[in-house]
């Protein structure tokens, strides 16, 4: 129900909690490289000043983990994803992205879902640096999805013509994921 504050069976989390695979990485801002590619007109490599340049946008949210707590009110910060698309033109096969991760992470959206206006490559959480351990440098914020998919420590994004499973979804999470429609599991 839209009327609620959070989406059906989440709680407010006490702290914040923090989730991940396995330890959280550490990168050098001066090496550090995304690297977008796959079906697109034009693959792009960006140093972290690159992305910065770009304009940015700030979009508050609630974050929801499929563990049944939810974090409200953050103020993300970052490129929409959806610029980041305009400039490297997807193919018309392009109808699926996966998003790579330093940790080993991956998981996978519909481009359509990507070009939402709160859709963001975020860097910066509550006005500072987003924290290695929330996923930066970058990560990916798509609010109304379980945190499984807004993937921390974001490498490299792929534009795909199939859906590649990403790793919580390929172990029986379900891949669609709506924390308002609360799709947990796998069906
Ligand atoms: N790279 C990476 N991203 C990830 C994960 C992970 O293990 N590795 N875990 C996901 C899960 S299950 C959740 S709940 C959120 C947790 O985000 P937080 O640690 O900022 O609270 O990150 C998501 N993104
Ligand atoms: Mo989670």
């Amino acid at each position: 129900m839209r009327g609620e504050r959070l989406p059906p069976g989440q709680r407010e989390a006490k702290g914040v909690p923090l989730r991940q695979i396995s330890a959280i990485p550490k990168s050098d801002l001066n090496t550090w490289r995304l690297e977008v590619y796959g079906e697109v007109e034009k693959p792009m490599t960006s140093s972290f000043e690159d992305l910065k340049a770009k304009p940015s946008v700030v979009s508050l949210s609630d974050f929801h983990c499929v563990e049944g707590w939810s974090i409200v009110d953050n103020k993300w910060e970052g490129v929409p994803f959806k610029a980041v698309a305009e400039i490297v033109k997807p193919k018309g096969n392009a109808v699926y992205v996966t998003f790579e991760c330093d940790d080993g992470y991956t998981t996978s959206l519909p481009l359509s879902e990507l070009l939402e206006d709160n859709v963001l490559l975020a860097y910066k959480l509550n006005g500072k640096p987003l924290p290695s351990e929330r996923g930066g440098p970058l990560r990916l914020i798509i609010p109304i999805k379980y945190a499984y998919k807004s993937p921390k420590w974001i490498r490299k994004i792929k534009f795909t013509s199939k859906q590649e499973l990403g790793y919580w979804e390929s172990r029986g999470y379900s891949n669609t994921a709506d924390a308002w429609k609360e799709e947990r599991h796998t069906k």
